[in-house]
């Protein structure tokens, strides 16, 4: 029998960001906790538990409350990230805290071990479509390998998972005039950074989520290294290189004729 945590106190109530930190079509902010004050504190009107409805976030946004239980509700505002951070701020100055350590089986109650709870949890935050499958055969490894019958995951599996939960981050460096801006344009099906014949036209890096067949990747598109920037572009190029730091791929883009860097 999964263990029933005990009932929250009388005006606390902590928040999960339950939707990948990526831009979606909704976000899910899950609340646990004295929900009818959360709502109040908020200046939401109530909603009666078992019923969805739609109300005024914070007046951030317009979005739909869902009532589970007496403590638990969750948010959805449209899931651009802006309005996400803006009602996460909105949250944090009426006084509810980020759920630390998230009570997972508190978050996911049909959930009926540990494994299947962290389980559904890093589903729900997954950028990647590909985790899915991978993610729902995680619990009965688990459950395995604390029968002794498997080994732990290894380290490459458990660094793939990471990356498809957290989109990994892609830089492309590289002279200019060599086709950075048309490879991204190309990867995001959409114009999205300038191409020109132009040396120089891309003043600044352009970041953009793509999804690549399934993975997805936050790539970082940069101006071109030359040594004869005028000094916006050199200060744009710095800032390029420090983000191609962070990377944890950096594509080198040239020109096929030209020896590699
Ligand atoms: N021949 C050829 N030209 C390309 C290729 N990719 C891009 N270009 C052209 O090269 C020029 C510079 O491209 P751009 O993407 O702006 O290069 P960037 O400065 O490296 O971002 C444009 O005129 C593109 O149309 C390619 O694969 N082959
Ligand atoms: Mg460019």
């Amino acid at each position: 029998m999964p263990s029933h945590p005990p009932p929250p106190r009388a005006g606390e109530c902590a928040w999960e960001l339950c939707t990948p930190a990526v831009p979606g079509a909704l976000a899910i902010i899950q609340l646990m906790g004295d929900i009818d004050y959360a709502l109040a504190r908020l200046g939401i009107a109530p909603v009666p538990v078992g019923s969805v409805a739609r109300r005024s976030l914070a007046q951030i946004d317009t979005g739909l409350v869902a009532r589970w239980t007496p403590t638990i509700a969750q948010l959805m505002p449209h899931g651009g990230i802006a309005v996400t951070r803006s009602l996460l701020n909105a949250l944090e100055s009426a006084g509810l805290s980020r759920a630390s350590p998230p009570d997972l089986r508190l978050m996911f109650p049909e959930a009926d071990d540990d494994f299947e709870a962290h389980m559904l949890a890093a589903i729900a935050r997954a950028a990647s479509p590909l985790a899915i499958d991978r993610l729902l055969a995680e619990p009965a490894r688990w459950r395995e390998h604390a029968r002794g019958l498997r080994p732990i995951c290894p380290p490459a599996v458990a660094r793939l998972l990471n990356h498809l939960i957290d989109p990994p981050l892609v830089v492309a460096l590289g002279p200019p005039n060599v086709g950075k801006s048309t490879l991204l344009n190309t990867l995001a099906g959409r114009y999205v950074s300038i191409v020109a014949d132009e040396p120089g036209t891309t003043r600044d890096h352009v970041g953009i989520t793509l999804d690549l067949a399934g993975l997805v990747v936050r790539y970082v598109d940069t101006p071109g290294l030359r040594p004869d920037a005028d000094p916006l572009e050199h200060e744009a190029q710095s800032l390029a290189l420090q983000i191609a730091h962070q990377a944890d791929l950096v594509l080198f883009v040239g020109d096929a004729d030209a020896p590699p860097p």
